[in-house]
């Protein structure tokens, strides 16, 4: 079990997110005014959230014990507010209009993009580069929350999808503008459980009930061909699927959810059950909630309990977040 383990392990799963390895600079986000309140429409897509104790984490057979799930312990968490939905390529709009915010992968130049969804009449073009232990993500000089595939792609009909291509230190930006901040991963996962205690995923423990599908991820041989069972391959808009019984859309699926906790696998073994908010430093930042890549066959992760992580700033076009207040 992770708590009996003192190695902190990586277990980073090729469909998940590709950690950028961007030079050293600092955060940028320090150009933002840190709001008082939020701006308009903001309050209005939040829902308030009780708290109480609930169980956290998974011994599930079939979990990643490496990633530090287990073991089930029981967490307190204070009343809170939580966006319904993943923030929206409209919504982000809105913050850069606002602020003339550059995200990280507009300073840098490119972001990570999944190989299927590059014209490939101009893959040879595009792609600069893709990673030796992921080949499907491919870093993609110009891609950018409005560029999602490179040069020449636009958010035409996307505007109600979550915003992608944006590192933890973009999330953060984003908070500081909007009068939010990102939830802890305890937050994240109570408020992804949606009042049901140990199941698998936001509505249940059957990945798909009664034959339907309720989350975008990956169908099809991972990771050469996704079939688009769910009517998805790539991000779909954010109230696709049923919402979780706190009202909250698009919990597991579509695009990870960046977290404020540093991440560890065995920070929990230790630390206190009254609103845990991770580790006092880390490498490397919580991601919750899996993406439109994810599939059992490769990382699971998008059970509630399941867990990943990337530095700080690193992005790519399955990474985007909510906030809380
Ligand atoms: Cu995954």
């Amino acid at each position: 079990m992770a708590c009996s383990s003192q190695t902190e392990t990586k277990t980073s799963k090729g469909c998940c997110t590709p950690s950028a390895e961007r030079a050293e600079t600092p955060p940028i986000g320090s150009q933002i005014a840190v709001a008082s309140e939020m701006p308009p429409g903001v309050r209005e897509r939040m829902v308030p959230l009780a708290g109480g104790t609930f169980l956290m984490g998974t011994d599930y057979v079939d979990s990643f014990p490496d990633d530090g799930e287990g073991p089930v312990r029981p967490v307190i968490i204070e009343p809170f507010l939580m966006d319904r939905y993943p923030v929206t390529n409209h919504l982000f709009q809105r913050f850069i209009d606002a602020t003339g915010y550059k995200t990280e992968a507009e300073i840098f130049g490119w972001s990570f993009v999944f190989w299927s969804h590059i014209p490939q009449s101009r893959f040879a073009s595009l792609v600069e580069d893709t990673v030796a232990a992921a080949p499907w993500w491919c870093k993609v000089p110009g891609a950018k929350w409005n560029s999602p595939e490179g040069p020449g792609s636009n958010l035409n009909g996307r505007g109600d999808h979550p915003v992608v291509h944006v590192s933890w230190n973009d999330a953060q930006a984003y908070c500081q503008w909007s009068g939010q901040r990102l939830p802890t991963e305890a937050e994240w996962e109570y408020a992804a459980r949606g009042g049901l205690e140990q199941k698998l995923y936001p509505w249940g423990d059957k990945l798909r009930p009664d034959g339907l599908h309720r989350c975008n991820i990956w169908q099809g041989e991972f990771p050469r061909l996704d079939t688009g069972d769910d009517g998805y391959a790539g991000t779909c808009p954010v109230d696709a699927f049923p919402p979780n019984g706190f009202g909250l859309y698009s919990i597991t699926g579509n695009a990870w959810e960046w977290c404020a906790d540093w991440f560890s696998t065995d920070y929990h073994c230790t630390a206190g059950r009254d609103n845990p908010v991770g580790p006092p430093t880390g490498s490397t930042k919580v991601m919750k909630g899996g993406s439109f890549l994810c599939h059992k066959s490769y990382c699971n992760r998008y059970r509630v309990a399941a867990r990943s992580s990337n530095t700080p700033d690193s992005s790519s076009s399955n990474s985007g977040f909510r906030c809380c207040r």
